[in-house]
């Protein structure tokens, strides 16, 4: 049965990004359990730094899991990425992820690669980027394995990278990995922008889908946009879908009024 999450930042920098909840992790637990979601999944800007939370106290108050563990604030603060041309740096990248896979892997949550995946450019053409991500995913993707737990890759609509945009570019993109612990994300916001059909996208990438960002077409709450759920809420059900649909969403107009919607969206779409 898919699960439902929401998503809480505790990255000062992301204070404007598409998260649910900001800074107040327990405040967040909080409502997420009295509107009866299953999940937290955290955006964090270190390992230390979710280790530093209570947050085995809080889930377990709560009755809450953490469904997946944010990798993005290595981007946000320090500029890291994968397809750096600079080998220290992609070094110093992969270790960030790391971390941050070795910390979630203590809730049994999976890290999620979005924008920490990099672009290619002038300097580090499409074919050598290409070869600094498959390598990069292998490797955590058995490290992932070792943990008991998956790697999360997100194809992300042009505007944030070149180096998969749809679903079907990401399953190319993993075809030649020697594992199967990295799955993608279907971020039905870089989604709707990128692919042809929604649900169609999530068909072709079927078993492969380990994560899912139920958000709408204004990256607000699902049902406050133009996306029609319907046909994609089938879709997932077709595939066999049993993970997580996390709101990755803008507070807006306030984190209540998102944490109500999406809630109210998803019974519809998925307890109808
Ligand atoms: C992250 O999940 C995401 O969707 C991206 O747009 C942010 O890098
Ligand atoms: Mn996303």
């Amino acid at each position: 049965m898919i699960k439902s999450a929401i998503t809480v930042s505790i990255v000062g920098q992301a204070r404007k990004g598409p998260f649910v909840f900001h800074d107040d992790v327990a405040h967040a637990c909080h409502i997420a359990s009295q509107l009866g979601f299953d999940a937290v999944e955290l955006f964090a800007p270190s390992a230390d730094a979710i280790r530093s939370l209570p947050l085995a106290d809080l889930l377990q108050r709560h009755n809450l899991r953490l469904a997946a563990v944010g990798t993005g604030a290595g981007m946000v603060v320090q500029k890291l990425q994968l397809c750096d041309p600079d080998s220290a740096r992609r070094q110093k990248a992969e270790h960030f992820i790391r971390d941050i896979m070795s910390a979630g892997a203590d809730y049994a949550a999976p890290a999620i690669i979005g924008s920490m995946q990099g672009k290619w450019d002038d300097v580090v053409d499409q074919p050598t980027a290409q070869g600094y991500l498959r390598d990069a995913l292998q490797r955590l993707g058995e490290h992932a394995e070792s943990l008991g737990t998956t790697l999360i890759y997100e194809p992300l609509n042009r505007y944030e990278t070149n180096m998969a945009n749809t679903m079907q570019q990401g399953v190319e993109l993993l075809r030649p990995l020697a594992t199967t612990s990295v799955k993608l994300l279907a971020d039905l916001f870089h989604m709707n922008i990128e692919e042809v059909s929604v649900a169609d996208a999530l068909q072709t990438a079927g078993a492969q889908i380990g994560h899912v960002h139920f958000v709408d077409s204004n990256r607000q709450a699902a049902g406050r946009g133009h996306i029609d759920f319907a046909p994609i809420a089938s879709a997932l059900a077709s595939i066999g879908y049993d993970g997580y649909a996390s709101a990755e969403a803008f507070p807006i107009p306030d984190s209540l009024t998102t944490a109500r919607q999406t809630i109210e969206t998803f019974r519809r779409c998925f307890r109808p």
